[in-house]
């Protein structure tokens, strides 16, 4: 049983509450942690929100989310907070520099949706039904009552957009859609907020999707299209990696192909795996192999190993192979 009264008690209770989210933020981690720090703020709570990354370089689409420009750096962050909230991290190592600050916390309440999920923090609200992290957020903020803030409703609807695939994916309930309809009760400009969210490509960017959609291959015997980026890559095209978060989403509309994978290089070297599915394979189990997490259709994890052999390896695991990472 998910003990959002206990989360509740805990969050009205405390002056002071520090929140983060998962490293290389997405909509839905930025989103529940703003959206629940400008609620907790309506209140009178004190607030400190950072996300894990050195330096803080938040996605362009950041800026639309109210609450953003008060993020501080990691440095900052209380080194043991009393009371501290983590959005939508699926293991302890996405908090990267912020996990030892979640090891001396008082109370860490831990608020995801990811399936690979076990269950951290003192207070775990683990959901893996639930479309978003933004949809947890505003089970608690019901829980804990009061007044909710237009700025709250804004970065929810951002994470649940977002995370839903604007509301395509199969987590999307009949709740998920009323969700997203009282959100938008809230008096905000929900269509340039989505533009901002989709449709907010520079050219270089775009010229870097040529590049990879020129690369696609493809391995029959494991139903998988994938194509990869390099770090040269996005260095001569100019382009912040993060910007090439939603590439996965292109590669996947390929309608031959059961699995889709982006294979991308690292500040590290190391290539980080997007993998999506259409439904014929559990991704949340094959990135488990290479200790990853995600979704069933959805999943990540990184690899020590090139393009080739990481896809050579991914390939053996879709088909349920014995693999040794
Ligand atoms: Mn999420």
């Amino acid at each position: 049983m998910l003990d959002f009264a206990r989360a509740a008690q805990v969050l009205r209770d405390a002056p002071e509450v520090a929140i983060t989210c998962h490293v290389n933020p997405d909509a839905d981690a930025l989103g529940a942690m703003l959206g629940l720090a400008a609620f907790l703020r309506e209140r009178g709570t004190s607030t400190t929100c950072a996300f894990p990354n050195e330096p803080p370089d938040a996605p362009r689409w950041a800026r639309m989310l109210p609450g953003s420009s008060a993020l501080v750096a990691v440095k900052e962050f209380p080194k043991a907070p009393a009371v501290m909230v983590t959005c939508d991290c699926a293991s302890s190592d996405r908090l990267g520099p912020l996990l030892g600050a979640a090891n001396r916390a008082g109370e860490l309440i831990w608020i995801d949706h990811h399936r690979s999920n076990e269950g951290l923090g003192t207070i775990p609200l683990i959901d893996p039904e639930a479309s978003s992290s933004c949809e947890l957020v505003w089970r608690l903020i019901g829980e804990i009552g009061g007044k909710v803030p237009t700025d709250t409703a804004i970065c929810l609807y951002a994470g649940l957009v977002t995370d839903t695939g604007r509301f395509q994916y199969e987590a999307v309930r009949p709740e998920t859609l009323r969700l997203a309809a009282e959100l938008r009760e809230f008096d905000f400009d929900h269509a340039r907020l989505v533009q901002a969210l989709y449709e907010d490509n520079g050219r270089r960017y775009l010229q870097l999707v040529g590049l990879a959609l020129g690369r696609l291959a493809f391995v029959p015997e494991a139903d998988l299209v994938w194509t990869y980026l390099t770090q040269a890559d996005l260095r001569e095209a100019g382009v912040h990696p993060g910007e090439t978060d939603d590439l996965i989403d292109v590669i996947r509309t390929d309608r031959d192909a059961d699995v889709a994978a982006l294979v991308k290089q690292q500040k590290d070297g190391r290539f980080k795996v997007s993998v999506r599915s259409r439904g014929g394979h559990d991704l949340a189990k094959v990135a488990a192999v290479f200790g990853g997490g995600g979704h069933r259709l959805a999943a990540g994890y990184t690899s020590k190993h090139g393009p080739a052999e990481t896809v050579d390896q991914l390939a053996a695991a879709l088909r349920g192979e014995p693999v040794v990472p």
